[in-house]
């Protein structure tokens, strides 16, 4: 792994990305998680690479959905095994939830490694090599699930979704919870609660969330309360009026206007 130097302004950035590659090397993550994670960077960079509000409200609003659940399951693929995997494994106890690996760029081989790093990081037991169910509707491999697993939850945690399988699992009469940086992505736009924060910071903030409610310290949330539109709306505010705030944004407005003046100056002169 390349050395980061800890005093490196972007630190936990770059240490990420050391872990995709890691991944990507021990046959864990697909070449494809990296563009995948590239664009992730980019709206993170759009929210200033912190957690807003509304994913706040989000992660408060899925902590309520689960904790609710009779069967809840969580869905990794070879991004979430590379970049979080204590942090899938500490969920799955809180919440007692299997674990299911399920990925798009399937392989078997792939499924089986991404089921061992869980094994030796504590999973007690994995799902997804068995794939005896599909989800109906999806042509891809992503439909392949455990019918002791996804096919029959109530509630399925879906961190960095491709896309189609969340309408899918939605149209199934499941509640989806998805992780994802995009807030225009097609999951965030049909998932019951999306939070739009990078992985890391989503896991671990519903982690504390879930001991908090569990404790009996945190009731405040509702998933009746939640809506995610609503939410995904004050998320892209957020990224646009940063965007306008921005020295750059500022900038750009100034170069407009003078290119206006310039113009209309111009056209009076001819
Ligand atoms: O391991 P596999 O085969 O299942 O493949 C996994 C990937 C992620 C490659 C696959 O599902 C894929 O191609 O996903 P997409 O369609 O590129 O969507 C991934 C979404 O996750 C994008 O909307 C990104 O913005 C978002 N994303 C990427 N990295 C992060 C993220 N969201 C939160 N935290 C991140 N670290």
């Amino acid at each position: 792994m390349f050395k980061v130097p800890e005093t490196h302004p972007r630190y936990k950035s770059l240490m990420n990305r050391e872990r995709l590659v890691a991944g990507i090397e021990a046959g864990i993550t697909s070449k494809q998680g990296l563009i995948a994670h590239g664009r992730g960077e980019a709206f993170d960079y759009l929210i200033g690479e912190r957690t807003l509000p509304a994913a706040m409200k989000a992660t408060e609003a899925a902590a309520a959905l689960v904790l609710a659940a009779k069967k809840p399951v969580i869905s990794v693929n070879g991004n979430v095994a590379a970049l979080v995997p204590e942090k899938v494994i500490e969920l799955g106890k809180l919440l007692n939830a299997p674990i299911e690996v399920n990925i798009f760029y399937w392989t078997e081989e792939r499924v089986g490694k991404i089921k061992a790093h869980l094994e030796q990081h504590g999973a007690a037991h994995v799902l997804g090599g068995k794939a005896d169910a599909r989800i109906p509707g999806i042509e891809h491999a992503r439909a392949r699930v455990e019918r002791e697993g996804i096919y029959s939850a109530d509630v399925v945690l879906v961190p960095l979704e491709d896309g189609d399988r969340c309408e899918a699992l939605i149209k199934m009469g499941k509640k989806v919870i998805a992780i994802d940086l995009n807030p225009l992505s097609r999951t965030s736009k049909h998932a019951t609660v999306s939070i739009v924060d990078d992985l890391e910071r989503a896991m671990a903030n519903l982690i504390s969330v879930i001991k908090e409610k569990k404790k009996g310290n945190e009731k405040g949330m509702f998933v009746e309360d939640f809506d995610n539109q609503e939410n995904l709306e004050a998320v892209i505010k957020e990224m646009v009026k940063r965007l306008e705030e921005d020295e750059l944004g500022v900038m750009n407005k100034q170069w407009v206007q003078q290119m206006r003046r310039k113009g209309k100056a111009e056209w009076k002169r001819h």
